[in-house]
């Protein structure tokens, strides 16, 4: 097997809303696809990396660089039994989204070669996922309160609230007032520090709520083993966790109790199997996070989602949560709090061709 050609674009997509986290905002999404073609079937990707390097070092410009100088052009070398095998540039240090986008586009590719759905390839049980929501951080309490009010009618069965230094105790405290008994969690991207934030974190013990995640550092583990130790909420990592390495480290510490995987973050779909495994034997629950994603990368969060060790509601919300049109049919859209996982082959949603050809700005093919 020889992927005979590479396929990278960039298509702006704005997002219905302005979405807020502690870092900063965005409303117009930049989409990097990828599509990989072999044996007349066609693998697609799409990056996750943000426009701004506040999430993660990696930026749509960096992953794009990444792509087109150094990965894509030494896949186009490689031959193997088994798409999932082709490696480019092992030699390549970080750069996980970009790696990723290129693994996720051969698992995809694998799955259609032997006419099996993604989530079965990765080993998946189930037919449908519990979703939540991720709230971007809002003006008011009553802006907040219309919006969480607005999800748990839809019937999502997690309500993820993002919050920051000035956007917390006191919001999260009228939040809980007016919904006693949600299934709601805190995210704040890395917003605080210890030892100095360290009585505001801890008063959030007082809100029940699921978990608060990532509150320190990007880059941390100590200082998160330390405050999980001090408060009674349970710690959620996501930005921290990289690799598998990361996540032994993490379990080791005793740096949380949850992981928030998003395969983007840790370089694909082969190292979200082996978190989610050392997670599953830890009895450290994960769940699948988003980077709000169009349907492309929606159906790979959805297929890695079925898997067993996926015992929360993920990220994953409805197409139409976050776009006025999404690019792939059919759209997501969930039902009493469980999406259907798509049961075609691959990632199981068809893109469709026509938007995405008029929205994209930019393209580089590759040739074998
Ligand atoms: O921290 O999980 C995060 C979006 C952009 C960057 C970081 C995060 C998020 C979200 C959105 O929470 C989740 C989604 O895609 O719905
Ligand atoms: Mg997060």
């Amino acid at each position: 097997m020889k992927i005979r050609r590479a396929v990278l674009r960039e298509l702006p997509l704005q997002l219905k809303e302005f979405f807020e986290i502690s870092s900063g905002g965005t409303q117009a999404r930049r989409i990097v696809l990828l599509t990989l073609e072999a044996d007349g079937c066609e693998g697609w990707s799409e990056c996750v990396a943000a426009e701004t390097p506040g999430y993660s070092y990696e930026t749509t410009d960096t992953a794009w660089h990444i792509l087109t100088r150094w990965l894509l052009p030494a896949l186009l070398e490689l031959e193997g039994d088994d798409a999932r095998t082709l490696v480019p540039a092992p030699w390549l240090r970080g750069h996980r989204m970009a790696r990723a986008t290129v693994e996720m586009a051969l698992w995809d590719l694998e799955a259609k070669r032997r006419t099996v759905s993604l989530s079965e390839l990765l080993g998946g049980e189930v037919a449908s996922v519990p979703v939540g929501v991720s709230i971007g951080i809002q003006k008011t309490d009553e802006a907040l309160a219309q919006k969480v009010g607005q999800y748990l009618a839809e019937g999502y069965r997690k309500i993820k609230i993002k919050i920051k230094p000035g956007r917390d105790v006191d919001m999260l405290r009228s939040v809980r007032s007016r919904f006693p008994d949600a299934p709601i969690m805190a995210d704040a991207n890395s917003a605080y520090a210890l030892p100095s934030d360290f009585d505001r974190l801890a008063a959030m013990d007082d809100f029940g709520l699921m978990m608060i995640e990532q509150p320190l550092a990007h880059d941390d583990l100590l200082d998160h083993a330390t405050l999980q130790s001090r408060i009674d909420t349970p710690v959620c990592l996501d930005e921290s966790i990289r690799s598998q390495g990361d996540v032994r480290l993490a379990l080791h510490l005793g740096s949380g109790r949850i992981v928030n995987i998003k395969p983007g973050r840790v370089g694909g779909l082969r190292s979200s199997l082996a978190i989610h495994d050392a997670c599953r034997e830890a009895g450290w629950p994960v769940w699948c996070g988003g980077m709000l994603e169009s349907g492309i990368g929606r159906a790979h969060n959805v297929a890695l989602a079925t898997l067993p060790g996926f015992t929360l509601p993920g990220d994953i919300s409805n197409s139409s949560r976050y776009w006025a049109e999404d690019i792939v049919l059919p759209e997501f859209e969930m039902a009493g709090g469980l999406m259907p996982v798509p049961d075609g082959p691959g990632i199981g949603v068809t893109p469709c061709m026509e938007r995405i050809e008029r929205l994209t700005t930019r393209m580089e093919v590759f040739e074998a």
